[in-house]
């Protein structure tokens, strides 16, 4: 007997705007010029209610084969057109995804979980970064250096990687995408994306956008490929010497097997992984800051972005001053957990069933070891994966939970005797990702943002460890893998480096002064 099919939410006239962005009640998940899927179908799940939006066909690996060989053939034309061309198709892009902000922001909100202004900003985000990859697009600089031999130049040349590959996660499926494919564009490389298996919806909708420009410029679709699938996909790969790069979003476990196989092949990657992030409050800070950064930091999105605060180190003379006014502000919050949707809600669900599974789980661990729950601890009795912000004490800064990331709303506070012993607390966990310190001392600041300072990626005074603007380069040192995407030179990983050196003389002089004759 056939299974009867689940109402669909993408049917419910409160989710006609999913039509808006051409998807139906089951979409082809791969994209390789023309939209197929030969892989096995996927119920995206929103996790505000429990409930089935719609389904994706993924891509099996005769898919994923032909999305190779049609993104590797489209590197042939894009790779020929100047670079301020590709910044023009970028720059459509960017006005393509402006016109579909509140649906795709909608999209990502129920797909996701996050609430809807940070749905929203993450498409932002990829709109900022399409402007950013267009000035790029003319300002990708090579060098001349001087040579020591006469009638010589040196020079310094990028030029393109080829084919490309982004596998993100599910906690930023569309601006993790955007950053990577906005910038590899304009630098003159092709794609192939495989987000997370959760959340092929938005995969789907973004590919729809991003091709529609491409194939109404006469060029190629396939100059950005998708293939929604699983870990089947992602091996492959990273196995494969036809991608040049590989950028992997995901956990510090995952994306050291991705490192190791990718280097197996001397192929690169750029990993951004798991993170552990702390904020250290010196006795100087300004509380009131101090409050509403760190709620956001550490209950915004429930807490999962890899940037969210997980440690909280507080200077023994604040520390139960912000510990109170801290537990009151997420009193306070509580009544405005809800459905991603909802104009009320601060809090939405976590993600999945898995996700809430390792909540309990890790709040269990928490009460074994002698941590005691300030604040929440529960799942919430209702349709979805929510869960209550939760603030834990008494665990010892070195102890194992402490030091492993939960991609939940649960944060640690520490007390520390003085900002350098803070700074050692930070430094002490195996990521590397965000820092943050609240200080209004300068000497703490320049120690902190010093060699003897926070040994993360991301350096932060007076503001919270999540939110980056895409204008830095965003990525971790340690277990969080050492990449880099976004803005700053972030760029030069999307390109070879070609050193060039021209003899326009009659004469063979050799370097160092070598005589060879
Ligand atoms: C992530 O969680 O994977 O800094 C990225 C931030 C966002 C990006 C987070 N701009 O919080």
């Amino acid at each position: 007997m056939a299974a009867s099919k689940p109402e669909y939410l993408i049917n419910d006239s409160k989710y006609s705007f999913l039509k808006e962005l051409g998807l139906q009640e089951t979409n082809l998940g791969v994209f390789d010029g023309t939209w197929k899927g030969s892989g096995k179908v996927v119920q995206s799940i929103c996790p505000s209610n429990g409930k089935v939006i719609a389904e994706v066909k993924q891509g099996d690996v005769s898919d994923y084969e032909s999305c190779v060989q049609s993104s590797t053939s489209a590197w042939n034309v894009w790779a020929d057109l100047p670079a301020p061309k590709r910044g023009e198709i970028v720059r459509q892009i960017g006005d393509a995804l402006r016109s579909k902000l509140i649906p795709l922001g909608k999209l990502v909100s129920i797909e996701m979980g996050k609430i809807l202004p940070e749905g929203i900003g993450e498409v932002q985000e990829y709109v900022d970064i399409c402007d950013y990859a267009v000035g790029l697009s003319r300002t990708l600089a090579g060098a001349i250096y001087p040579s020591e031999r006469p009638g010589h130049v040196l020079l310094e040349k990028w030029n393109p990687l080829g084919l490309i590959g982004v596998i993100s996660a599910f906690n930023f499926p569309i601006a993790v995408y955007g950053w990577n494919s906005a910038v590899a564009m304009v630098c003159g490389d092709t794609i192939l994306w495989k987000g997370a298996e959760t959340t092929p919806l938005v995969s789907v909708a973004t590919t729809k956008i991003v091709a529609n420009v491409l194939q109404n410029n006469g060029l190629p679709g396939a100059v950005a490929a998708l293939c929604c699938g699983g870990a089947d996909i992602g091996k492959a790969m990273a196995a494969d010497k036809r991608i040049k790069l590989l950028s992997f979003t995901g956990s510090t476990h995952v994306g050291q097997q991705v490192g190791v196989d990718v280097q197996k092949r001397f192929g690169k990657h750029l990993l951004e992984l798991g993170g552990n992030n702390a904020i250290i409050v010196a006795d100087d800070a300004d509380l009131n800051m101090v409050v509403q950064a760190t709620l956001f930091a550490c209950v915004g999105t429930a807490g999962q972005r890899c940037t969210s605060t997980r440690r909280l180190i507080f200077h023994e003379n604040v520390y139960n001053e912000v510990l109170g006014r801290l537990t009151q502000a997420y009193k306070q919050v509580v009544n405005r957990i809800g459905d991603a949707l909802d104009d009320s809600t601060l809090i939405g669900p976590l993600h999945s069933k898995q996700s809430l599974e390792k909540y309990k789980e890790t709040v269990a661990e928490i009460q074994k070891q002698g941590g005691k729950i300030e604040f929440g601890g529960k799942v919430l009795e209702r349709p979805g994966y929510f869960v209550e912000p939760t603030i834990v004490t008494g665990l010892k800064h070195n102890n194992p939970l402490v030091h492993n990331e939960c991609f939940a709303p649960i944060v640690y506070v520490l007390k520390a005797e003085s900002v350098p012993e803070a700074i050692s607390c930070n430094n002490e966990v195996p990521q590397g990702l965000s820092s943050s310190i609240f200080t209004q001392n300068i000497g703490n600041i320049f120690e902190w943002i010093g060699p003897k300072g926070s040994d993360c990626g991301i350096v932060n005074v007076n503001i919270p460890t999540s939110g980056a603007e895409i204008g830095g380069a965003f990525g971790g040192e340690k277990a969080t893998g050492g990449g880099r995407e976004s803005g700053s030179d972030a760029w030069k990983q999307y390109m070879r480096r070609s050193t060039i050196t021209i003899n326009h003389s009659k004469d063979l002089p050799l370097a160092q002064g070598i005589k060879f004759e």
